[in-house]
């Protein structure tokens, strides 16, 4: 069963920056769908627990160069 979370993003300071963000997310096994809101600086991501652990979609955030903040 997919979940969602919506993850802040830091360090993205122009558009092509969030793409990048999609772009290594959807890379990952388990991921259903990714939209990072440059606006808002916030990933909503699909994904497939039993695929793939919030723990390493937000270590490739990191390894991209990025930071995968805290979800309020
Ligand atoms: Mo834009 Mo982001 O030139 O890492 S792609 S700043």
């Amino acid at each position: 069963k997919a979940k969602e979370v919506i993850i802040p993003i830091g360090g993205m300071t122009c558009a092509a920056c969030a793409k990048a963000v999609e772009r290594v997310v959807k890379k990952l096994d388990g991921i259903e769908n990714v939209s990072v809101n440059m606006a808002t600086e916030k990933a909503t991501i699909n994904y497939n627990p039993s695929k793939v652990r919030l723990s390493e979609i937000k270590m490739a955030i990191e390894k991209a160069g990025y930071k995968a903040l805290e979800i309020e």
